[in-house]
C-alpha cells in the first residue's frame, strides 16, 4: 500500500511543490491542500510552508510532518500542533546557499564595498585602506548545520571566527562560546555580528539595541555589522536604525525581518548603510529538498528512525 502525502503550501507556488512531489513519488497517493485533500483519516505524513494553524490538526491518522525549511518558528507557533514527530530540511545545497549568502556580506563589509559604491555613482577613484581578514573577528551567531558550516568557511578565508550558541560546542580553530554566561566575551570581540539563530521563545529580539552596544567598534573595521540571515523574529528593526543612527552599527545586511515582504515604507529599504535581500539567503533547490523528505518518508514506512528531527521543548 502507497502511503497518503499532504502537501500543505501556503504560498503562490504550492501547485509547483505538488507537482515536484508527484514526480518524484508517481505510484503514492499526494494530495494538495486546500483543494484535494479527500478523505483525511487516511493521510499519514504531511509536507508543510506555513500551514495555517489548526490544519494539521484536522488529520487524524498523522504519523509526521516534514517542514520544507529549515526554520520551525511558524510550525511550532501553531497551538493545535499535533504530538507526531517533525522533520526539518537540513541539507547540503541549503547550508551552502546560506554560506554564499553570508560570505558574500562578510566581504562586502569587510571590504567597504558600498563606499566603492557610492564613489563609482560620482566617478571617484580613491582606495581607502583594508585590514586583513586576519585582523578582523566574526562572530557566528547559531553554530547548528548552517552556522556550523559558515564557521568553517569564514576560517578558511582567514578571519578570525568565533560562534556562540546554547551548549558548549568544538569547531576547530573558532572560538566557541554558549549561553548568556558566554554572551558578553563573543560580543566583546566582535566586528562583523553573523546570526543565523533559529527564532524561538529565547531567541526572539535578541538583535537589539543593548545587544548591539556590546559589539567591538575600535576594531580595524573601525565599526560593528551585522548580518542577519536568521529569522526576522530575532531582530528589531528600530533598534537597528537606532544602532546605526548613534554609531553601534556600521551597516547591516538583512535577509530577513519581523514583518515580510519588508512594508514600503521601513526606513530600512533607503538606510544608505543597510542592504535588503528578499528572505532568499538559503533558496535551495526544492527537488533535491523533495527527493529528501520522499527518502525520510520510505525510511519511516520501513520502520527506521526519522532524521533531522526537532526538539519541541528547544524549538529548533
Ligand atoms: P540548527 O538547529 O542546526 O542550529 C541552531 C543553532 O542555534 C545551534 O547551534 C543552537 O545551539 C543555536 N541556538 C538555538 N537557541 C539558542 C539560544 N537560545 N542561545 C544560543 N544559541 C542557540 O539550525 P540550522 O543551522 O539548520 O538553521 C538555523 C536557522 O537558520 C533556522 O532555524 C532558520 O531560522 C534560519 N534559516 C534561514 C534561511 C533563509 O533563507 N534566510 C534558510 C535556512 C535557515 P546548540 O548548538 O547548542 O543546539
Ligand atoms: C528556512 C527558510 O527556514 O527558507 O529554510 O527560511
Amino acid at each position: 500500500m502507497q502511503p497518503a502525502v499532504a502537501v500543505i503550501v501556503n504560498g503562490s507556488d504550492a501547485e509547483e511543490w505538488l507537482g515536484r512531489f508527484r514526480a518524484a513519488a508517481p505510484r503514492w497517493d499526494i494530495r494538495a491542500w486546500p483543494d484535494s485533500l479527500g478523505e483525511r483519516d487516511a493521510i499519514r505524513y504531511a509536507c508543510v510552508w506555513r500551514a495555517p494553524h489548526g490544519m494539521l490538526a484536522t488529520l487524524p491518522k498523522l504519523a509526521a510532518v516534514f517542514n520544507l525549511g529549515a526554520g520551525v518558528d511558524h510550525l511550532l507557533d501553531d497551538p493545535a500542533l499535533p504530538d507526531v514527530p517533525i522533520a526539518r530540511a537540513v541539507h547540503p545545497d541549503l547550508t551552502m546557499r546560506m554560506t554564499e549568502y553570508v560570505v558574500l556580506h562578510t566581504l562586502l563589509h569587510h571590504r567597504g564595498q558600498r563606499r566603492y559604491d557610492a564613489q563609482q555613482r560620482e566617478a571617484v577613484w580613491k582606495g581607502h585602506p583594508q585590514p586583513a581578514a586576519s585582523a578582523v573577528t566574526v562572530g557566528v551567531m547559531g553554530l547548528g548545520a548552517i552556522g556550523g558550516e559558515i564557521a568553517a568557511v569564514l576560517r578558511r578565508i582567514g578571519f578570525r571566527v568565533t560562534g556562540w550558541s546554547r551548549s558548549p560546542r568544538d569547531l576547530a580553530d573558532v572560538a566557541c562560546f554558549h549561553g548568556s554566561e558566554g554572551l558578553d566575551a563573543f560580543l566583546r570581540e566582535t566586528e562583523i555580528l553573523v546570526c543565523v539563530l533559529p527564532a524561538t521563545a529565547t531567541t526572539r529580539g535578541v538583535l537589539n539595541l543593548p545587544l548591539f552596544r556590546r559589539l567591538r567598534r575600535d576594531g580595524p573595521l573601525g565599526g560593528a555589522y551585522l548580518v542577519n540571515a536568521g529569522r526576522g523574529a530575532l531582530q528589531v528593526d528600530g533598534d537597528i536604525l537606532a544602532a546605526l543612527g548613534e554609531g553601534s552599527l556600521a551597516g547591516a545586511s538583512l535577509d530577513v525581518f519581523p514583518t515580510e515582504p519588508l512594508p514600503p515604507d521601513s526606513a530600512l529599504w533607503r538606510h544608505p548603510a543597510v542592504t535588503v535581500t528578499p528572505h532568499n539567503a538559503g533558496d535551495l533547490d526544492p527537488n533535491v529538498l523533495v527527493t529528501e523528505v520522499v527518502a525520510q518518508i520510505e525510511r519511516m514506512e520501513r520502520g527506521l528512525p526519522l532524521q533531522h528531527t526537532v526538539d519541541r521543548a528547544a524549538g529548533y
